[in-house]
C-alpha cells in the first residue's frame, strides 16, 4: 500500500476512536478529579504536580524482575492483536515510520519516587490502536514484556495523547536497564502499568489482571487516589 494513503487511514481511524472514547477520558480521575490528592500547582492533565505519598527525585531508578532482556532493533517485533480487526506484528522499521510524537510527562512509581519532565519520543498507542481498529466491544489492553512481565490497562486510560511506546529518551535510544529498545510509558497512572521491553499488546473484551494486578496491587493505579493497592 502506498504510504499516504496508508496515513489517511490512519487519521480517519484515529478520528473514529478518538470520538469513541472521548467522553469516557474527559471522565477518567486522572483528568476530571475535583478531589485529587497531591501537593504543587497543576501539571499539564490538570493534577497536583507531586502526587500524594510521592517524593520526587531527579535520578531514575530502575525496578523490573531483575531480567534484564536483550533485544536489539534488529530483532525486537511488536504483535498489536487480540479484539482487533487487523492484528500487526511491526519489525523496527515498520515501527519507525508510524507517526512519531514527542512529549514531555511525569513518571510516578508506585515505590513513592516520582520524576518530572521527562522528554519522550515514540508512538502513541492510539496510533498503533487506530492502525489495528480494535472491535467494538474491546475495553482494554494487555501489554506483554520479553522479560514475560505482564499488565493491564483499561482503553480510556490506554488512548490517552500521552501513553506512548518510547524509545528515545532525552535524545538519546533509551537505555535496556528502563526497557529498551521501546518500552511503554503511562504518565497519568503508575509507572508499572507501563511495560518495558514491550512485545505485544493484546486488545480484551475483558479486564484480565496483570503480573503485579494478580498480586494485589490496583486495576486502576490512579497517583492522586493513593489507589496502589487492590
Ligand atoms: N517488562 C517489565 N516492565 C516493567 C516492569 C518489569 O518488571 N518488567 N516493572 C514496572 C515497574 S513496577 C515500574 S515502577 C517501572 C519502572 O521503570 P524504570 O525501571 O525505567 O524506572 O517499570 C514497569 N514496567
Ligand atoms: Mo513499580
Amino acid at each position: 500500500m502506498e504510504e499516504p494513503e496508508k496515513l489517511d487511514r490512519i487519521v480517519d481511524a484515529r478520528m473514529k476512536l478518538k470520538a469513541r472514547f472521548e467522553e469516557k477520558i474527559k471522565h477518567t480521575p486522572s483528568v476530571s478529579d475535583n478531589n485529587p490528592q497531591g501537593s504543587g500547582p497543576p501539571n499539564r492533565h490538570g493534577m497536583p504536580t507531586t502526587p500524594v505519598g510521592q517524593i520526587l527525585t531527579t535520578k531514575w531508578p530502575i525496578l523490573d524482575l531483575g531480567h534484564h532482556p536483550t533485544v536489539t532493533a534488529d530483532r525486537w517485533r511488536l504483535a498489536v492483536d487480540g479484539a482487533v480487526e487487523h492484528p500487526v506484528r511491526l519489525t523496527w522499521d515498520e515501527f519507525m515510520k508510524l507517526p512519531q510524537t514527542n512529549d514531555v510527562s511525569d513518571f510516578h512509581c508506585v515505590t513513592t519516587w516520582s520524576k518530572l519532565d521527562m522528554q519522550w519520543k515514540g508512538v502513541r498507542l492510539m496510533d498503533l490502536a487506530a492502525l489495528v481498529h480494535p472491535k467494538e466491544n474491546a475495553t482494554h489492553v494487555l501489554c506483554y514484556g520479553y522479560d514475560t512481565y505482564t499488565t493491564n490497562l483499561s482503553l480510556e486510560e490506554a488512548l490517552k495523547p500521552d501513553v506512548l511506546l518510547v524509545h528515545t529518551f532525552e535524545g538519546k535510544p533509551l537505555q535496556k536497564e528502563h526497557g529498551g529498545p521501546v518500552r511503554m510509558i503511562t504518565p497519568q497512572l503508575y509507572a508499572w502499568k507501563g511495560a518495558k521491553w514491550i512485545k505485544r499488546i493484546e486488545f480484551l473484551t475483558a479486564n484480565k489482571p496483570g503480573f503485579w494486578e494478580e498480586r494485589g496491587y490496583s486495576n486502576t493505579a490512579y497517583p492522586w487516589r493513593n489507589d496502589r493497592y487492590s
